[in-house]
């Protein structure tokens, strides 16, 4: 019985810290990832809507199929009619699509504008740049900070402090996450030096192409403190899957603290942060 409350415990403790772990793609996922965003959220409404229309219409088509198939099939309908014109159904066939386009279209325009205007002018601006094969991201604040963020080696694990693999995943851990912070409005301005790279977080519902010479903007305001993985997006050449993008979203006072100590060590920055998330996170489950 002991054994069993134990144990019980542990995978309380496992549970607990998975809720504050890593949003990443899941082997046979069949969804989207849990939004983290309030756009992403209405992203998957959009897509739960359209399946109401695209689900009956799919049957509707099959049914009649089916029935015209079997019902007018050669053996019991010898001589068929020569009907080539019916003005109700004619009416019927171009109204009803207009209508179910409607349907469609409206909210899907809308959501296509709220994703390209923030809600309100945004406290933080953001520069990604794609290379072959890694990023570069420029805070734009009084003081700018930028680096570099390129997808850790496995033999790199150690030293950087990330060897627990479900916050960690392979291929998708970098150097330096990107750092911001949670509840705010923050642009990114995304550009590229060489091909066209794209950025995307599934979670935060943004995905936009990263064009040399150009600059796409892009917004989103995370609501949950936690660390997200997404990945170029465009094909770019030969190692396109191994350029993954990292965001840690965290409370004011960490984010406030990372910058002021990433301004000389970024390392160290990065380092401390991730202590004293582990810390909150451990806290958090023994409170349990
Ligand atoms: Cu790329």
């Amino acid at each position: 019985m002991k054994r069993t409350l134990s144990s019980l415990a542990v995978l309380g403790a496992v549970v607990a810290a998975s809720g504050a772990q890593a949003q990443q793609p899941r082997p046979w996922q069949m969804t989207f990832q849990p939004a983290a965003t309030g756009m992403m959220e209405q992203i998957a409404w959009f897509e739960h809507y359209t399946l109401w229309f695209i689900v009956p219409i799919t049957l509707l088509v099959l049914g009649l199929l089916a029935y015209c198939i079997f019902k007018f099939r050669a053996s019991v309908n010898p001589t068929p009619s020569r009907t080539s014109h019916n003005t109700i159904i004619e009416v019927i066939w171009t109204v009803g699509p207009v209508v179910v386009l409607l349907f469609l279209a409206i909210p899907s325009f809308r959501l296509l504008t709220a994703q390209y205007n923030p809600p309100e002018e945004p406290g933080l601006t953001l520069k990604a740049t794609g290379n072959q094969w890694n990023w570069d991201y420029e805070y734009q604040i009084e003081q700018p900070l930028s680096f570099n963020s390129r997808m850790l080696a496995e033999g790199d694990r150690p030293a950087a402090g990330k060897t627990d693999l479900a916050a960690y995943p392979r291929l998708l851990t970098v150097h330096n996450e990107l750092v911001v912070p949670v509840n705010t409005t923050t642009r990114v301005l995304v550009t590229a030096t060489d091909v066209i790279h794209a950025f995307a977080m599934p979670s935060f519902g943004v995905k936009t192409d990263a064009v040399p010479g150009r600059i796409n903007e892009i917004w989103f305001k995370a609501e949950k403190e936690g660390l997200y993985y997404g990945q170029c997006s465009e094909l770019c050449g030969q190692d396109h899957a191994f350029m993954p993008i990292a965001i840690r979203v965290v409370s004011d006072a960490q984010y406030k603290t990372w910058l002021a100590a990433a301004a000389t060590d970024l390392g160290g920055a990065n380092k401390a942060l991730m202590v004293e998330i582990d810390t909150q996170k451990k806290v958090a489950s023994a409170a349990e």
